[in-house]
Parts: C-alpha cells; sequence; structure tokens
C-alpha cells in the first residue's frame, strides 16, 4: 500500500454496472484516469525516499506538514489515487439495498432516515461547483457528516474519514449522462456496496474510539 503505489483491480467487469455506469466510463475512468493520477503520484514521490513508506491515505492525512515541493503533487494525484479507490470499493453490480446495523442506525440518527440522507448526500453533490466529489464522512468527532470537495481534495486531509464518495467530475458521466448530473446521481444509489461502506463506519469509528 506504499510507493510505488498500483492502480488497485476493480473486483468487477467494465461492464458489471451497467446501465447504471456505463462500460465506456468505467474503462476509459480506470485505465485512463486513475492510471493517471497513480503514475503522477508515483512521479511526485519519487526523489522523496522518507514518504515511500506511506499510503496514500497516510500522507493525505499529514498534508499540511508535507514539504512544499511535494505537497500539491500529493494533494491533487495522492487524492486522485485515493478517492478512485475508495470509489471502486464502494461500488457493487446491483448494489445492496440499504445501510444495515450500526450504519444505518446512525444514519437515522445523523439525517433523520435514509431517504432525508440520500437527499442530502445528492444536494451536495449536484451542488459542488464544478469538478469535486460529495462525500459521506466520518468527522474528528466520529460523527456522520455530509459535504463535497472540489477537484481531487480528499476529507481526510481536514480530518475527516470518507466511508462513500461519488465522483462528480465529468468524465465520470458525461458520456452516458450528458449535463444530467442529477441524474446519473440518482442512478449511483443502484449500485452503491453498502456493506462495504458499513465495514469503512465501523473501522473509522474504532479508530477514533481508540484515539481518543
Ligand atoms: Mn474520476
Amino acid at each position: 500500500m506504499a510507493y510505488p503505489h498500483e492502480l488497485p483491480e476493480l473486483g468487477y467487469g467494465y461492464d458489471a454496472l451497467e446501465p447504471h455506469i456505463d462500460a465506456r466510463t468505467m474503462e476509459i475512468h480506470h485505465s485512463k484516469h486513475h492510471n493517471g493520477y497513480t503514475n503522477k503520484l508515483n512521479k511526485a514521490l519519487e526523489s522523496h525516499n522518507s514518504l515511500h513508506g506511506y499510503s496514500a491515505e497516510q500522507l493525505l492525512r499529514a498534508l499540511p506538514t508535507l514539504p512544499d515541493e511535494v505537497r500539491t503533487g500529493v494533494r491533487n494525484n495522492g487524492g486522485g489515487y485515493f478517492n478512485h479507490t475508495l470509489f471502486w470499493e464502494t461500488l457493487k453490480p446491483g448494489g445492496s439495498s440499504a445501510p444495515r446495523s450500526d450504519l444505518g442506525g446512525a444514519i437515522d440518527s445523523a439525517f433523520g432516515s435514509f431517504d432525508k440522507f440520500k437527499e442530502t448526500f445528492s444536494g451536495a453533490a449536484a451542488g459542488q461547483f464544478g469538478s469535486g466529489w460529495g462525500w459521506l464522512v466520518v468527522d474528528p468527532f466520529g460523527n456522520l457528516k455530509v459535504t463535497s470537495t472540489a477537484n481531487q481534495d480528499s476529507p481526510l486531509s481536514s480530518g475527516s474519514t470518507p466511508i462513500l464518495g461519488v465522483d462528480v467530475w465529468e468524465h465520470a458521466y458525461y458520456l452516458n449522462y450528458q449535463n444530467r448530473r442529477a441524474d446519473y446521481l440518482q442512478a449511483f444509489w443502484n449500485v452503491v456496496n453498502w456493506d462495504v461502506v458499513g465495514q469503512k463506519y465501523a473501522d473509522a469509528k474504532g479508530g477514533w474510539i481508540s484515539s481518543v
């Protein structure tokens, strides 16, 4: 999980998320965009041996403390590397209908209901001006929050742990949805892997509790 960072496998075929996310978009997104972030992250880190032992997540959490000459490269390409890795992990052909147990209860407490959460999340993602991401995060105090970031900025760099993200760069949806970002965001719910998101929630809460 450290240098040289490797493009992760999807774990499913490029066509597996059809019709919600089309195969051509998935292929370009993974093999060109994500691969590009991976290569550029490695290039940025190449001459910084002291950073080679760290994962992208660790580097992004430590972003403000990184040397000036590598910070922007990690912010953009380490962010692109980490965000897309999370994105692929939390998608699944056919999805899984709703979060179970701990996460489901926490979503109801934080947002009122699962439907209200989806509305809030979609609203944040739809309202992100230009390129960026919509997020469900565990904040530094262990609370669930919906947020969005510009470009490839990661919630990790402001102390939160993202457990679900949706890419709203046009490259994520334009071939199939053109300018209809809201339709893409609606379709996204059909392919979310809530089992993985629930596990990430449990891990983030565990990390939070043990760090207090
Ligand atoms: Mn993308």
